[in-house]
């Protein structure tokens, strides 16, 4: 016999990126999902949480999930496993999860509700499913009349010690949103707690054919048989060198077989990095300008509006980096007495131009500086009143 399961995850339909809704980002992968669900003739999906960003979700993306499910259970018959993650509210994640039930779409939201085991018929054999839905443990402590629970791993390993010794007659497979120890984190996922209590042991799983997680968003294994699928979509610039995939699981008798499908985003999410003149004259062959970018300018000097030339060029350039405008030195900044302002304009200059850069004027920048000066005093003194420049100790 043999199971055919597609691993998905940490969907945060509904998100935003720099003020810009990546709805028809998601759209566009979700498409690809069908297809994907179509092709593999799997036997079921699973989402392992996050399924939206938020709690209460914008209506545009209760639509696309909407419409997605609709196409999966219905239009293909596929049977669909939900569980809620950090992101999610649990209770209206899991509205009309008896109804939906009827037509083999799973929702798992309240801890009360969720954890009966699935049993899903494929067509070469049936697994059965377990979901373990996000839950903070003070839940799980009320859920379980238990007061011992305060941390993540405990709480996880209440829960499945809960499910008593797994029957060996079918796979057996976890669902769980969680952060197990070991694994790679990116910035687009919100801690599940401060310190190390939100970590759990991958030995929680051992029990299981397999460990079908969300949460982090790189796709990874941590062992042979605990694997996260990772996001539709890269959801931060930490994730600019993921490539986001679904997980094709083919589980047999005595075999596991994992392939990471990969994901084409409409944009893809990328860093680019370069002088503003050079990345103006547009991308290289095979880079698509359209591309969603954080953009790190190497230039020194002064640039005017370098963010609305580059997006005439790059119309979705959403950041700017200047590093070599960073404060380098870290120190304190110097304390501006009155000796210090005795210097003079030029020597003020130089201190505070080292300070940002983190190097020192040039010989030719420095002459600049003291032709610009020099042209203020000048006009200064023509026009009489008006003082352009304050009196330095060099002026006399
Ligand atoms: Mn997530």
């Amino acid at each position: 016999m043999s199971f055919r399961l597609l691993h998905s995850a940490d969907w945060h339909l509904g998100r935003t990126f720099f003020n810009v809704s990546l709805l028809d980002d998601q759209a566009h992968v979700l498409e690809q999902l069908v297809a994907l669900a179509r092709d593999t003739r799997a036997d079921a999906l699973v989402i392992a949480g996050d399924v939206y960003d938020r709690a209460v979700p914008p209506a545009d993306a209760v639509r696309l999930l909407d419409e997605t499910l609709k196409r999966l259970a219905l239009d293909l018959s596929l049977a669909v496993v939900i569980i809620a993650g950090n992101h999610d509210s649990a209770e209206r994640l899991g509205f009309g999860a008896a109804l939906m039930e009827e037509r083999r779409c799973f929702l798992r939201g309240p801890l009360d509700t969720a954890l009966r085991p699935i049993e899903i018929p494929g067509r070469d054999g049936a697994a059965r499913f377990y979901p373990l839905p996000y839950a903070e443990p003070a839940e799980v402590r009320e859920h379980l009349a238990n007061p011992d629970l305060h941390s993540q791993d405990a709480a996880l390993g209440a829960l499945v010690a809960g499910l008593g010794k797994l029957p060996r007659d079918l796979p057996n497979i976890a669902v769980c949103h969680c952060f197990v120890t070991g694994g790679a984190i990116c910035e687009s996922e919100r801690p599940l707690s401060v310190g190390g209590a939100g970590q759990v042991s991958a030995d929680r799983f051992a029990g299981f054919d397999y460990a079908a997680l969300g949460h982090l968003h790189r796709p990874q294994a941590i062992g042979a048989r605990v694997h996260y699928s990772g996001s539709l979509l890269k959801y931060s610039f930490s994730e600019a060198s993921h490539t986001k995939s679904i997980s094709l699981v083919d589980l047999g008798d005595d075999s596991l077989r994992i392939e990471r499908i990969g994901l084409r985003p409409r944009r893809d999410l990328r860093v680019l990095e370069g002088h503003l003149a050079d990345l103006l004259a547009g991308p290289p062959p095979g880079e698509s300008a359209d591309d969603y970018l954080l953009v790190r300018l190497l230039d020194t000097g002064a640039l005017l509006d370098p963010m609305g030339r580059l997006r005439e060029v790059y119309p979705n350039a959403l950041h700017l980096e200047r590093p070599a405008l960073e404060r380098t030195g870290g120190g304190p900044l110097p304390d501006l007495g009155r000796e210090q302002l005795a210097r003079g304009d030029e020597a003020l200059f130089g201190d505070f131009f080292a300070q940002v850069t983190g190097s020192p004027l040039a010989p030719d920048q420095q002459a600049v500086l003291h032709q610009v000066l020099g042209d203020l005093r000048r006009r200064e003194r023509e026009a009489g009143s008006t003082r352009l420049v304050p009196a330095a100790a060099d002026n006399a």
